[in-house]
């Protein structure tokens, strides 16, 4: 298991791969080129500075979250292929830099949505939050807005202004995909990258939906166990994996995180592990990595990724902002790095239990 944080880059992100490096146990970081829009090429000089700047802080760059699919290709529309070029080309340059693992996403016009950035918890910190009623009363729009202005002065990861800005025409692109078509550009996507993804060792780690759930009308195909087992037989290849995203399975009470963790055995490159407490069944929160500060059972979902023999790159998630800590909402330092230190505990106890 190689634990990781999220970085960046230091042109976006108020942590530092110095403070990343004094993390005790935390080895590398999951990085981006942040600046790059959906569809465009990363070029391998673009890449290979990105790689010398994490390496030279003595850190690894274990993979990419993410490169982040154009809407044409979720949509299905003609001029897919010349999308689809461009993102193998980008696989080509990342495996000639050695990198072998990209995370991405095939949630329509939004990535994760939340109604609130900064909800206050009673021990004064606070976190992420969603509830069901308040967005059900504003339209897309106003919660592109909302977030856009509480984020700190920070670009949140795929909510990118210049895409955005034309979220009408988005919305109507996306008119006549449902559930189905969707899968199926998905499926169409993947074996069209299959070939180099297996050239270069490549592992495709899908983000799940976040939250688990239609929201605004809009198709949602990566939802829990079912609807990944049904992807990971479409193209039935080791190349197409999951990013285990517990936050994001977790969002949904039902989602069952150890046993789908069971059920992907050799399907798990990567691993995003946080905690969240649920108020109701419309209403939830994160809270911190410990499992007595949430709804979750962090050692459960430890023991079931030591049980299917994780080897793959893990990271704590989203954070709590603490400590005074101005960062981007989720992505500060102090609480993903307790975080981080918490699972790594958690790992070694269960390590050493099972070699008595
Ligand atoms: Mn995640």
């Amino acid at each position: 298991m190689k634990m990781t944080l999220r970085w960046y880059g230091s042109k976006y992100d108020s942590v530092t791969l110095e403070q990343i490096r004094q993390i005790p146990g935390v080895s590398g970081v999951i990085t981006t080129l942040y600046g790059k829009l959906p569809g465009e090429v990363w070029t391998r000089d673009e890449i290979k500075a990105l790689k010398d700047e994490v390496e030279s802080a003595g850190l690894k760059l274990e993979g990419i979250e993410s490169v982040n699919i154009h809407d044409s290709i979720k949509i299905g529309t003609p001029d897919r292929d010349k999308y689809i070029d461009n993102y193998i080309e980008t696989l080509k340059n990342l495996g000639e830099e050695d990198i072998h693992l990209v995370c991405y996403n095939f949630m329509p016009v939004f990535d994760w949505t939340r109604s609130e950035l900064a909800r206050l918890r009673s021990d004064g910190s606070t976190v992420l939050a969603y509830n069901q009623d308040v967005i059900d009363k504003i339209n897309p729009q106003e919660m592109f807005d909302s977030l856009n202005a509480n984020s700190n002065g920070f670009v949140m990861p795929g909510w990118e202004p210049e895409r955005l800005a034309k979220l009408k025409d988005l919305f109507i692109a996306y008119k006549d995909v449902d559930d189905e078509k969707l899968f199926d550009n998905l499926v169409y996507f993947l074996k069209k990258i299959q070939p180099v993804c297996e050239k270069y060792n490549i592992r495709m780690a899908i983000h799940p939906d976040d939250p688990a759930w239609p929201i605004f009308n809009l198709p949602r195909i990566v939802t829990g166990q079912e609807r990944l087992q049904k992807l990971m037989k479409a193209v039935d290849a080791p190349f197409n994996g999951v990013t285990l995203c517990t936050g994001s399975l977790g969002s949904n009470p039902k989602n069952n995180i150890p046993e789908i963790i069971r059920s992907l055995k050799g399907r798990i490159p990567f691993a995003h592990v946080r905690n969240l407490k649920y108020n109701s069944d419309r209403d939830f929160e994160e809270a911190a990595h410990l499992s007595s500060d949430g709804s979750m059972d962090m050692f459960e979902i430890m023991k079931a990724l030591h049980d299917i023999d994780f080897d793959g790159v893990i990271r704590p998630d989203h954070g709590r902002m603490i400590w005074g800590e101005q960062a981007m909402p989720g992505y500060g330092l102090y609480d993903r790095a307790l975080g981080a230190e918490y699972l790594l505990g958690l790992w070694e106890a269960i390590n050493k239990s099972k070699e008595v």
